[in-house]
């Protein structure tokens, strides 16, 4: 398991230009859907956690801390490509047969296109990546990633992250939203409103 530090960024048309000056290199880009799953009464997300299927991998997403730009995410992958014994297969396989009993559905579906892209020099800012991601309901947001070992410190990570950030101009106050913000805020406004009601999404995430 690892924790994702993150910090999501308003993608102007300077960005590409910006990320060039600094020296970042494209890494690829490559396509992927998800599909997110509920409960019909939002069990799950009303607590926070994101169950999701993306490429038949399945992952669970949950906070472990926020501050006022910056989320920690921890995610729990079992990847169906990469299942290494029998036991994790069986797990997998148990897994999807328990999804109608759980009553789980796919309350949001969705391609992005995403563009990856680290600092061309090694060193201190080498595991910073960032990702500038199109969905494919118009819209697109970028975000500066960074991976740690579950147990381990973030505050370097956090660090590691505001520099990207000053290197790319970016300014500090406000959070950005992410894709599933405005997927639901459009597309299922009863569900964004329970989350909003819930502080799942709050004030200062706009
Ligand atoms: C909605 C949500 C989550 C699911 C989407 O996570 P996100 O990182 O936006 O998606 P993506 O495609 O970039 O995933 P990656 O490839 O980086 O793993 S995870 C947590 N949330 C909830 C949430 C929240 N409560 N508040 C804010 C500001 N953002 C997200």
């Amino acid at each position: 398991m690892h924790v994702e530090v993150e910090r999501k960024f308003v993608c102007d048309s300077h960005i590409l230009e910006k990320l060039k000056d600094i020296g970042a290199v494209c890494l690829g880009h490559y396509e992927f859907k998800d599909q997110y799953l509920d409960t019909a009464d939002f069990t799950l997300t009303l607590k926070n956690f994101w169950l999701r299927k993306r490429e038949g991998s399945w992952e669970l997403k949950r906070p472990t801390s926020s501050n006022s730009n910056t989320e920690t995410w921890s995610q729990q992958n079992t990847p169906a490509d990469s299942l290494q014994t029998e036991q994790e297969k069986d797990v997998h396989a148990e897994f999807e047969k328990w999804l109608p009993d759980m009553k789980l559905e796919c309350f949001a579906e969705y391609t992005t296109v995403r563009c990856s892209y680290v600092l061309e020099c090694e060193g201190e800012d080498g595991r910073v990546r960032v990702d500038l991601d199109q969905a494919d309901f118009d819209y697109c947001v970028g975000e500066i990633e960074v991976l740690v070992s579950e147990g381990v410190e973030t505050a370097s990570a956090m660090q590691s992250i505001e520099k990207m950030a000053q290197k790319l101009g970016l300014g500090g106050e406000q959070k950005t939203q992410g894709k599933m913000e405005v997927y639901l805020q459009r597309f299922r406004p009863d569900h964004y409103s329970a989350l909003l009601k819930a502080h799942v999404f709050g004030s200062n995430c706009n």
